[in-house]
Formats: structure tokens, C-alpha cells, sequence
């Protein structure tokens, strides 16, 4: 059937889209550098961040995504409130069991992993750069303190339960951790960044090496804790805690390159080969940097 007006031309594409199940958005099947991406295993989406050439994680990670990898995980709940909803941020996992999590899904995902791409940690320094969005801003919403309530993270304010100290003047309508796609987003497309969960960190892109923990939490309120840089180097990452989560990158393995060992010198007759009293030797790792 022939139809010439536009409307008619819309509706007969709509129809087909219908019939041949036609998605607006194309299936990506593999991570390209600039776009977005989404994890074939858990559906955990990663927001392209054009600065650190490397895609983040658009939330921390929730219950529902961290009980793939271990069913019966619980995230609990605090003086009545639940904290183990579906898309509420997983807590009580330490360092660790983020590091086992990071490397299970790279497992899952790896066939769709080009090259040496795989999920880990981000580093302590990674962090703060997706927190202070470019602008060196003092707290991840802005430089204003207190924060507006509605303009920026879950954080312990009139609303929070647990009876220490709020946020003063502060209010987001959460008690304890909120759903991870209502927590504030930030001006580079990130949930959550500072607030709802603390987040475990590296000191290095192997993800070996527990950091700190970044962002404050639900229960945070102490200004200092809640700036930007602050860093929370509590009991080396082993605890476990309401208000302890994590955020997965996905970033090219880091490549380690050393130049081969120099051939042995025969020392010149007559020379022994003992070191000069008083004179430094090199130790390994600087020839390595040379
Ligand atoms: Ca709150």
C-alpha cells in the first residue's frame, strides 16, 4: 500500500518496528571508546569519561548486581529500614570481596572485552578526578556549604535515621541508602558519587592495593568528611559496614614494560668487583626508570 503523507510513512515504521522487534538504541556489542557501555552480564551501565579515557561506573554497584556473582549476599537493614532492596547499593562488602566481585564480572564480560580491557577498582586519584568533574570544585555538588537539600547527595541530614549530628539545614528524604538511580548526578553523568555509600579505592590501577574509601555515605555529615579530597583510610579496607559499597571502572590493563637487564661487566683485571665504599649504588628500580 502506498502512503504519501509523513504521519502515514511514521506509522508504518512504528508497525514495523513492532513486528520485527526493532530497538531504538542498536545492541553494543563490544565497549568503543567515546560511547557508553553496558555490561552483558549484569546490564551495569559505564559512563564514557572523556578525561581519564576510560568508562566509570554510572552507579555504585547494586544488591541485585553484586547477587549475581553471590546469591546469597545480604545488604541488611538499620533500625528497621532496608538496606537490601534490588537497585539499592550493595553494603557490607569490603575491599576484597569488591576486588573478587571486579574480576568476576571481567570473567563474565571477557569474551566482549576487546584487547586488555577489564573492570577493577578506580584509583584513589581516578576517583577524586570524576568527583571534582574538571572544575577542582570543594565538595562533589559545588563549593556552597551546607549543601541545598534536593541538589546534592544522600547524605545524614534532618531525614537520616541514627541519632548523631545532620547535615545542618539539610534534608533528601532518605533515611539510610537510596535506590542508586535516585542518588544525585553529578555534572559528568555519574550517580552517587559523594553520599549514599562510601566508595572503595586503589593506590594503583592493579587494583592490588587497598586506598581509602571515597564520597562520604547515608550516614556522613562532618563537613571534612564530605569534601571531595577527603580520604577515609580506615582498618586497611577489611571492614565491613552499613555504609560501605563500591563503583566499578572499566579501563585498559596497565601494561608493564621493563628493558631487559644490561649484560654483566667482567671487571678489568687487577679491579675487584666489590662496590666503592661511599659511593651509592643504584638500587634495581632505577635502572628500570632510566
Ligand atoms: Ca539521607
Amino acid at each position: 500500500m502506498k502512503v504519501r503523507t509523513l504521519s502515514g510513512l511514521i506509522s508504518i515504521g512504528l508497525l514495523l518496528a513492532v513486528f520485527t522487534g526493532m530497538s531504538a538504541a542498536p545492541v553494543q556489542a563490544r565497549p568503543v571508546e567515546g560511547e557508553d557501555w553496558k555490561s552483558p552480564a549484569t546490564g551495569m551501565e559505564f559512563v564514557w569519561i572523556d578525561a581519564l579515557r576510560m568508562w566509570v561506573g554510572k552507579y555504585p554497584v547494586a544488591n541485585n548486581e553484586y547477587r549475581r556473582f553471590k546469591p546469597e549476599h545480604s545488604s541488611g537493614d538499620f533500625m528497621g529500614h532496608d538496606l537490601n532492596g534490588e537497585r539499592q547499593p550493595v553494603v557490607f562488602v569490603n575491599f576484597n570481596d569488591a576486588v573478587e566481585y571486579a574480576d568476576w564480572l571481567t570473567d563474565r564480560d571477557g569474551g566482549q572485552l576487546p584487547g586488555n580491557l577489564r573492570y577493577r577498582l578506580p584509583t584513589s586519584k581516578e576517583w577524586g578526578k570524576f568527583a571534582q568533574c574538571g572544575d577542582g570544585r570543594e565538595y562533589p555538588w559545588g563549593n556552597e556549604w551546607p549543601p541545598r537539600s534536593g541538589s546534592a547527595g544522600n547524605y545524614h541530614g534532618a531525614e537520616g535515621a541514627g541519632d548523631w549530628d545532620n547535615v545542618p539545614g539539610y534534608d533528601d528524604g532518605f533515611a539510610v541508602t537510596c535506590i542508586v538511580e535516585r542518588s544525585w548526578r553529578n555534572p559528568w553523568g555519574l550517580f552517587g558519587v559523594g553520599g549514599n555509600v562510601w566508595e572503595a579505592t586503589t593506590s594503583d590501577r592493579d587494583s592490588m592495593l587497598f586506598k581509602c574509601w571515597r564520597g562520604g555515605a547515608w550516614s556522613s555529615h562532618n563537613q571534612n568528611q564530605l569534601r571531595s579530597t577527603f580520604r577515609l583510610a580506615l582498618h586497611g579496607g577489611r571492614n565491613r559496614g552499613n555504609s560501605f559499597g563500591f563503583r566499578l571502572v572499566l579501563a585498559p590493563a596497565p601494561v608493564i614494560e621493563r628493558a631487559p637487564a644490561p649484560p654483566p661487566v667482567e671487571p678489568e683485571k687487577g679491579v675487584t668487583a666489590e662496590p666503592e665504599k661511599g659511593v651509592r649504588q643504584p638500587v634495581e628500580d632505577e635502572a628500570y626508570q632510566k
